[in-house]
């Protein structure tokens, strides 16, 4: 099976809050593979590329300034199905329709402060991996859980 790769970023409301560990642990518990951390002050130039899909939307500026607003928590997950499990722990884009349980469900309550990004699809997986980390910032290793999580 395809071991896919997905971007996950605590947005600056997420780390201000104090809860880069609470949600860094939702993924770590599901059991997929850590390959990439960092604490990172986001460039204007970085935001607009990676939401570059959304410019011209009235809430692009201020999604803008709110990434930039201070430092996100930058992560590579990898894992069979990984970007569609990761969705689905995050929860819907409006924290309020977001199914409790899921990380915007219990954490948030507005769109333009829901505390956390996730790849939406293999392919932007891999983009936003490549864009938001350089090539020696990931790691491969074999975590010694695998063949407990993995027949
Ligand atoms: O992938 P996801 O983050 O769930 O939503 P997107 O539709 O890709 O939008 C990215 C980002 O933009 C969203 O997390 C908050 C912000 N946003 C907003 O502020 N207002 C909207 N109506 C839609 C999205
Ligand atoms: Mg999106």
């Amino acid at each position: 099976e395809q071991v896919d790769q997905t971007y996950i970023m605590v947005k600056p409301d997420g780390v201000q809050r104090g809860l880069v560990g609470e949600i860094i642990s939702r993924f770590e518990r599901k059991g997929f593979k850590l390959t990439g951390l960092k604490l990172f002050q986001c460039p204007k130039e970085l935001a607009e590329e990676h939401y570059k899909d959304l410019k011209g939307k009235p809430f692009y500026p201020t999604l803008i300034d709110y990434i930039t607003s201070g430092p996100v928590v930058c992560m590579v997950w990898e894992g069979v199905g990984v970007v569609a499990s990761a969705r689905k722990l995050i929860g819907s884009t409006n924290p309020l329709q977001a199914e409790p349980g899921t990380i915007r469900g219990d954490l948030a309550v507005q769109t333009g402060r829901n505390v956390v990004h996730g790849s939406d699809s293999p392919e932007n997986g891999r983009r936003e991996a490549a864009l938001w980390f350089k090539e020696g910032e990931l790691c491969e290793w074999t975590p010694a859980q695998a063949p407990w999580l993995m027949e």
